[in-house]
């Protein structure tokens, strides 16, 4: 699968992902949740979306904070892929925060 360009990842984080900000070959997102549970229970939901698509997330949890980092390892940088599990992420992410 073949990189983004720069250009095409400054607009479509511009844009579609505004969430999202660069950092190094990864775009991260900082949620927080109502309290662990909440927290836990949307990373079981991503990790069943991420499975389904076979491209998964770099991650932390600390409590009811998640911060998720997307990067295609296979091709050392930013795809396609990453932003359609972003996208998804950003719809289940919906309404479930604090
Ligand atoms: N996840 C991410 N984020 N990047 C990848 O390149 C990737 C992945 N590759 N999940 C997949 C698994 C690959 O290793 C398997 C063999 O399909």
């Amino acid at each position: 699968m073949k990189p983004l360009s720069n250009v095409q990842i400054e607009y479509a984080l511009k844009t579609t992902h505004s969430q999202w900000r660069l950092e190094g070959i990864f775009i991260r997102r900082d949620l927080e949740f109502k309290g662990f549970i909440d927290a836990w229970g949307f990373m079981n939901s991503v990790a069943l979306l991420a499975e389904k698509a076979d491209h998964h997330p770099n991650w932390e949890n600390v409590y009811n904070r998640v911060v998720i980092r997307l990067s295609t390892h296979d091709a050392q940088g930013l795809t396609d892929k990453d932003l359609q599990l972003a996208s998804a992420i950003d719809e289940l992410a919906n309404g479930t925060q604090r």
